[in-house]
């Protein structure tokens, strides 16, 4: 029997594996596309909108895709210690991802900004985790500098690896809908993503399995938008912690995946991502953390008029697009943003007609 399903064992011809890699993998992928009925609603013109619940990867983020690559050829290499800066997700896959290689993983993460789920995945996994005080883009150069040693393998987006096992969602959408969508929205912080779905797009429409290309619509956040404002940010700030990034390894790539596709970038504001967040929770049933809402907050904008800008691709939709969303990470990593914000709960006594009382039933 063949226990492995993830990435590499489904995409190989795809990817620059052989016989000789090991293939290090936890069955990461195959994420549903979940169809969302609320927000194709609020699109209308029999527009279909699809989410790309990439929660649902074994570490809870999308970062699992482009990890099994960068640890897999790292194993190949022979390596025996792996390094990264993160915001938190990235440590958390590398760890995991690491302990099922039998190697070390030692992660550098800006203290006090990162969601504790994640803080307590690379702990649990058995990470060395240093905390610096200072912000991603900080910990990122860090990486650069001790990556150079040869102690260490980088396992940040600037390993190519990485980005070549991320392009497998693309592909996954593709076989999914029998082509790929017409506009593809999702959220930016170090730009790996968007590069790597662009890749995965064109590679895939090269290889002749779909017809069309999407237009890639990226969102960041406001206090934290290089991209959109054309020059590093030197102190980003959101509350989407996963993207509080001020100077992005994959600038380029996503310049070229956005200008190629014929999409745009834009921001949202901190406010706008948690009222999408609990949007998509309420009204579709999907938990993401507040970086992945970015993407809903961004496709709201988009369906608004008088805040969408100039040259908005949404602006022109055809009858009957698709879309896709990709929201990149699982809620539950970050319960505590939720938890802050003192939603109403009802206290009772142990006792059926104070539960009614209290519930004014
Ligand atoms: C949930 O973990 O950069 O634009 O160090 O965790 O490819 O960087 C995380 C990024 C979006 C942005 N959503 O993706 C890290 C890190 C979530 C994320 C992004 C991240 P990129």
């Amino acid at each position: 029997m063949n226990h492995d399903q993830g990435v590499i064992s489904r995409y190989r011809d795809y990817l620059p594996v052989s016989e000789a890699t090991p293939v290090v993998s936890l069955n990461e992928g195959s994420t549903p596309l979940v169809h969302a009925p609320r927000l194709s609603a609020k699109l209308g013109q029999d527009c279909q909108v699809y989410v790309k619940y990439e929660g649902l990867n074994p570490t809870g983020s999308f970062k699992d895709r482009g990890m099994t690559m960068a640890i897999s050829k790292a194993a190949e290499a022979g390596v025996k210690a792996v390094i990264c800066a993160s915001t938190g997700n990235t440590s958390a896959s590398a760890a995991a991802y690491a302990a099922r290689a039998g190697m070390d993983c030692v992660v550098i993460l800006p203290a006090g900004k990162i969601a504790k789920g994640k803080l307590a995945q690379a702990l649990v996994y058995g990470a060395k985790v240093v905390e610096i005080d200072g912000n991603f883009d900080d910990a990122l150069e860090l990486v650069r500098e001790i990556g150079a040693l040869d102690n260490f393998e980088v396992v940040n987006s600037i390993n190519p690896f990485r980005i070549e096992g991320q392009k497998s969602a693309s592909c996954e959408i593709i076989e999914t809908l029998g082509n790929a969508p017409d506009l593809h929205v999702l959220p930016v912080g170090n730009a790996g993503n968007i590069t790597a779905y662009w890749k995965g797009y064109t590679e895939f429409h090269a290889a002749g399995k779909c017809q069309s290309l999407p237009k890639m619509v990226g969102f960041q956040a406001a206090g934290s938008a290089p991209l959109y404002h054309g020059a590093p940010v030197t102190n980003p700030e959101t509350i989407a912690t996963a993207i509080r990034i001020g100077n992005p390894a994959s600038w380029d790539g996503a310049m070229t995946a956005i200008n190629d596709s014929g999409g745009h970038l834009d921001i949202v504001t901190d406010e706008e991502i948690l009222e999408a967040q609990r949007w998509l929770a309420s009204n579709e049933g999907l938990f993401v953390e507040p970086a992945s809402a970015a993407s809903i907050a961004g496709l709201f904008k988009c369906l608004d008029k008088d805040r969408r800008c100039e040259k908005c691709p949404f602006a022109v939709v055809k009858p009957g697009s698709t879309v896709v969303c990709t929201v990149t990470g699982h809620g539950l990593k970050d319960s505590e943003i939720i938890l802050k914000a003192e939603f109403p709960m009802f206290k009772a006594k142990t006792d059926k007609d104070d539960v009614l009382r209290q519930l004014g039933l």
